[in-house]
């Protein structure tokens, strides 16, 4: 096999924001003092032709860069370390989950929620609890040892009074993370802050990559002044819990630590009713597993459901017992059509001078 690294410049660096064909890439190595930082490029159509996706997050490389108008072609995709689909980002190592004390005040149920969610994506999880300002140490120190319990240590911040945030920088750094949290606990305020420039940068992006700032596939990647990469995105702002029911109980560090200690009875025990479970028990947060299985089961059967229903083929008990799948007759491909009806669709079609079809409805005539 020949291996085509037709990357004669070599140069490399990370695409921080993707909008249509564009994708804005942050250079690793600058060619110089007054060269651009940043690079407008396009997708070589040798990518395209064999299906090679480029997301933010990606490490490329670049071709053929024009540093007097910005602009380059990305050549080659580097393999990803992680891949996320929602939001859409590679490389990314960790989410981190913001909530804040009051305003909007903290609820387990919640938070417990979006802890699980960032869970499931297998990403390390960086807990950062907001506003200490506004609350008494002691509700901080009881929600600390809460938390503890449940098996996370969070990182408390104010950002209106500045107080711990070289601790979170430290946890961001040389690392690309997801900003994820309900609205309103400040993840915005955060985003200022760390990275003052944010306002500038983003009015920086040229009208292409402008146009679609707001929708929830947008995700842009902003970098730390220490290094790192942050990723903001307004899509992991309500958590469906997607997730398969015999795996929820991985996303509880306090069912993982159980599991760890003890098996259950049964391979296959969802931690309800069965005998000699090692999860069930008496911990803080069972209720909400109990809770979330059920979504999560609920889930399942909806849409094995609507695959039932979309199949064309259906299942048949026999009256032995035996199963088997037959066809069914009534969907639409096989329902015989009326002469009046051929004859409409023919008409249609004439209209519409769509040769192809035209020729395909004839043949059915
Ligand atoms: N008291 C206090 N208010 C804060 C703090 N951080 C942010 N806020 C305020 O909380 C509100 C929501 O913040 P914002 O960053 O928009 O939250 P987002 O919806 O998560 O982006 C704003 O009025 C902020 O000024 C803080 O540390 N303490
Ligand atoms: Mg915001
Ligand atoms: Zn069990």
């Amino acid at each position: 096999m020949v291996t085509q690294t037709q990357n004669s410049s070599g140069l490399l660096g990370t695409v921080v924001a993707v909008q249509a064909n564009f994708y804005r890439v942050r250079l690793e190595r600058p060619e110089g003092e007054n060269s651009p930082q940043y690079l407008l490029c396009t997708r070589r159509t040798r990518l395209k032709k064999i299906g090679q996706q480029v997301m933010v997050g990606d490490r490329v490389a670049i071709e053929e860069p024009d540093y007097a108008d910005e602009r380059g072609a990305i050549a080659e995709v580097f393999p990803r370390k992680t891949e996320l689909n929602r939001p859409p980002v590679a490389n990314a190592d960790q989410i981190l989950l913001i909530f804040a004390l009051e305003e909007p005040s903290l609820d387990a149920w919640q938070l417990s929620r979006f802890l699980v969610k960032a869970e499931s994506t297998g990403l390390d999880l960086c807990l950062c609890l907001n506003k200490t300002d506004l609350v008494a140490k002691a509700q901080q120190q009881s929600w600390e040892e809460r938390l503890g319990e449940w098996g996370y240590r969070p990182v408390f911040i104010s950002i209106a009074a500045n107080s711990g945030l070289e601790q979170l920088l430290d946890r961001l750094k040389n690392k690309i993370t997801i900003l994820a949290g309900p609205s309103g606990v400040g993840k915005s305020s955060l985003i200022n802050k760390l990275i003052p420039s944010v306002k500038q940068r983003v009015s920086q992006v040229s009208g292409k990559l402008q146009k679609g700032r707001h929708t929830t596939r947008h995700v842009e990647l902003f970098e730390l002044p220490d290094g790192g990469l942050l990723a903001d995105t307004p899509g992991f702002n309500q958590p469906d819990l997607d997730c398969d029911p015999a795996q929820l109980a991985q996303y509880f560090p306090e069912a993982r630590m159980r599991l760890a200690q003890g098996n259950c009875q049964f391979n296959d025990c969802l931690h309800r009713n069965e005998p000699n479970c090692a999860v069930r028990g008496n911990w803080e947060r069972y209720e909400h597993y109990l809770r979330f299985l059920e979504e999560a089961i609920a889930r399942q059967e909806a849409i094995q459901q609507t695959r039932d229903e979309e199949s064309t083929v259906k299942l048949k008990i026999k009256a032995s017992g035996q199963h088997q799948y037959e066809p069914k007759l009534e969907t639409k491909r096989y329902r015989r059509r009326s002469r009046r009806e051929k004859h409409q669709a023919l008409q249609d079609l004439y209209d519409s001078q769509s040769i192809e079809k035209l020729y395909e409805e004839l043949e059915d005539y």
